[in-house]
């Protein structure tokens, strides 16, 4: 027998292509790679199995996290041995802490082969240490444990799904001759995988029991939800049913909810909200501390959300990823699913009466209902005018997105001017975020990820900043591929204005500094250069009348397009002091 059996590999490595599809895998992102012959071939055969083909590990990871985040899947990762693996590490720190289902399959090399100088062999084992939910070694192809091969598979495609969705590493090991021989001699007696029925985490009654009451005692009451956990469920369906569940919530509560656009929450505020739905950051300086406050999802992203927080009479987290309370101040952790905690309160509410606290937050309500038609007013207002600035451009593109789209505001300033200027706005769309660990990685690549699993109908947009852009150059390539309509705005400020804001840029070291060190601003004209090289359709808009233009052109046009909005530091840090004033003199 040779060395790897007679057909064996391919035997093997198809038995975990259909696995991998037989528990519900959809798409794979393949990295090419010698050691990882046998997978490839069988992935490629395997008709249930959409593949992608990415050069760069690095980019390949944030490709299978977009997946991932719209399907709420695990999607799997292939590659070869070395150091190929250790590309995927961003991806994965990203989806241990935002809680995203993603399955690494590496190819390695046999033990025997370790520390001896191997070509392309490091050691893999636990490669990704405390970032993986599990990691599983395969071994190298052996016929008796071909009846365990989907059965492993399955149990680490599960430990992906739950009970918190996150990364799983499955280290996969051939020795050579890696490409078939003697085709489909080797007997497949191996089983399919089984068919996996996942939990949903439900409250216990108590907890339901816990919320309902100190509703009833409460006179205001507000739900803050920020940026939304990865999930084992589709993101749009997700969304959806949190917020059908907000609604109930809100008007069983008189409570007011405070959605930042990552919760997947903000809505229109329009006059058929029975609740107050308001942008997160602005409203909190307009309210009146919360007797009770109940956060769902991650921290926030408004910065003044925590000083908010810190004044309200309890705190509540509602814990279904990890317990998100960074500053130690809730008094009490309710964990279960939050859709449904706060469904069940509603309806435990219902039954038990309103109780004491019903007129004060009834009244609570209205003013925040007023409050947030003023801030929304007052958005209009100052944002007014033909000028391109941070605040105008968020809010108009957020404006600009059609139903059913897909929205990924990129860490740093985007997603906060999202948050503050663009849930005033939002539609029915779905908002897909980097709020994990939140790096400014691989920002590119996950929009041809989210484009590759979203329906061929729904447009994919995307706002970065311009040292996002620069950061992820190396997946321009995997984004000129993307099918169907796909959109990047990159906000050209002159580097990362973000460390403006910083205490270190008020301090004389920082000053001196400051454009070295921190804003590092990116070649003027690199990123529409390479864009266009790859065949990406680019262009550069300074108004805001141009940016309608161009962002109505690019959506129109059905392919990956990337539009780069000028925007000067002194006309946005302008707009935005015009607009907290505003804020401000909206107070009551
Ligand atoms: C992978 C990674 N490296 C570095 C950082 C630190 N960082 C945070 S914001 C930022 C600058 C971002 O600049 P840009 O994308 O232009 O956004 P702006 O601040 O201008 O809104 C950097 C380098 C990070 N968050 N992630
Ligand atoms: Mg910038």
């Amino acid at each position: 027998m040779s060395e790897g059996g007679e057909g064996l590999h391919l035997v093997w490595a198809r038995r975990v292509a259909a696995a991998l599809a037989d528990c519900g895998a959809r798409h794979v992102v393949l990295s090419p790679g010698s050691r990882s012959t046998p997978l490839a071939l069988a992935i490629a055969e395997e008709e249930r199995l959409s593949l992608s083909v990415v050069i760069d590990e690095r980019a390949a990871g944030f490709v299978a996290l977009g997946q991932a985040r719209v399907t709420g899947l695990p999607s799997v990762l292939v590659c070869t041995s070395g150091s190929a693996v250790a590309h995927y590490h961003p991806a994965v720190i990203e989806a241990d802490a935002a809680g995203v289902p993603l399955l690494v399959l590496s190819a390695d090399r046999p033990l025997e082969l370790q520390s001896t100088a191997a070509s392309q062999t490091i050691d893999q084992v636990k490669l990704f240490g405390s970032h993986v939910r599990r990691y599983v070694d395969l071994g190298v192809p052996d016929e008796p444990a071909m009846a365990s091969l989907a059965r492993m598979i399955a149990s680490a495609h599960l430990a992906a799904l739950g009970p918190r969705p996150g990364p799983v590493h499955v280290n996969a090991r051939f020795r050579k001759p890696l490409e078939p021989v003697g085709e489909g001699r080797a007997e497949d007696g191996g089983r399919r995988a089984p068919a996996i029925f996942l939990p949903r985490l439900q409250a216990s009654d108590d907890a339901v029991m816990e919320l309902a009451s100190r509703v009833r005692a409460a006179k205001r009451v507000v739900v803050a939800a920020g940026p939304a956990w990865g999930t084992a469920e589709p993101a749009r369906a997700r969304a959806e049913r949190l917020r059908a569940a907000a609604r109930v919530f809100a008007r069983a509560a008189d409570a007011v909810v405070l959605a930042e656009v990552t919760s997947g929450l903000a809505a229109t505020g329009s006059d058929e909200e029975p609740s107050a739905l308001g942008a997160l950051g602005p409203m909190v300086d307009c309210l009146a501390p919360a007797d009770l406050l109940v956060q769902i999802g991650r921290p926030p992203v408004a910065s003044r959300f925590g000083a908010y927080a810190s004044r309200a009479g309890a705190r509540v987290v509602v814990v279904d990823g990890e317990a998100a309370d960074p500053d130690a101040s809730a008094d009490v952790w309710l964990v279960g699913d939050a859709a449904d905690l706060l469904g069940r309160a509603a309806a435990r509410l219902a039954s038990l009466g309103p109780g004491d606290g019903a007129q004060g937050r009834r009244a609570f309500a209205d003013s925040a209902r007023g409050a947030n038609a003023r801030l929304a007013e007052a958005v209009l207002r100052e944002i007014g005018g033909g000028e391109l600035t941070e605040p105008s451009l968020a809010h108009d593109l957020v404006s600009r997105l059609p139903a059913g789209a897909f929205f990924l505001p990129g860490n740093s300033s985007p997603v906060r001017d999202a948050c503050a200027f663009g849930s005033f706005a939002m539609k029915d769309i779905t908002v897909i975020h980097q709020r994990g660990a939140a790096g400014i990685d691989g920002l590119f690549a996950g929009l041809a990820g989210v484009r590759h699993a979203a329906p061929a109908g729904s447009p994919v947009v995307a706002l970065v900043g311009d040292v996002s852009a620069l950061h992820d150059v190396g997946s321009l390539a995997v984004l000129a591929s993307a099918p169907g309509p796909c959109v990047c705005v990159v906000v050209d400020n002159g580097g990362g204005r973000i460390f403006e804001e910083l205490p270190v840029a008020r301090t004389k070291a920082g000053q001196a500094h400051l454009e070295r060190l921190f804003l590092t601003p990116p070649p003027g004209g690199a990123v529409g250069a390479l864009a266009s090289a790859l065949g990406i359709t680019f262009g550069r808009v300074d108004s805001r009348r141009a940016f309608a233009a161009a962002f109505e052109a690019a959506l129109a046009s059905g392919a990956p397009a990337i539009i780069e909005a000028a925007v000067t530091a002194e006309a946005s840090r302008a707009a935005r002091a015009r607009l907290r004033a505003a804020f401000e003199a909206g107070r009551e």
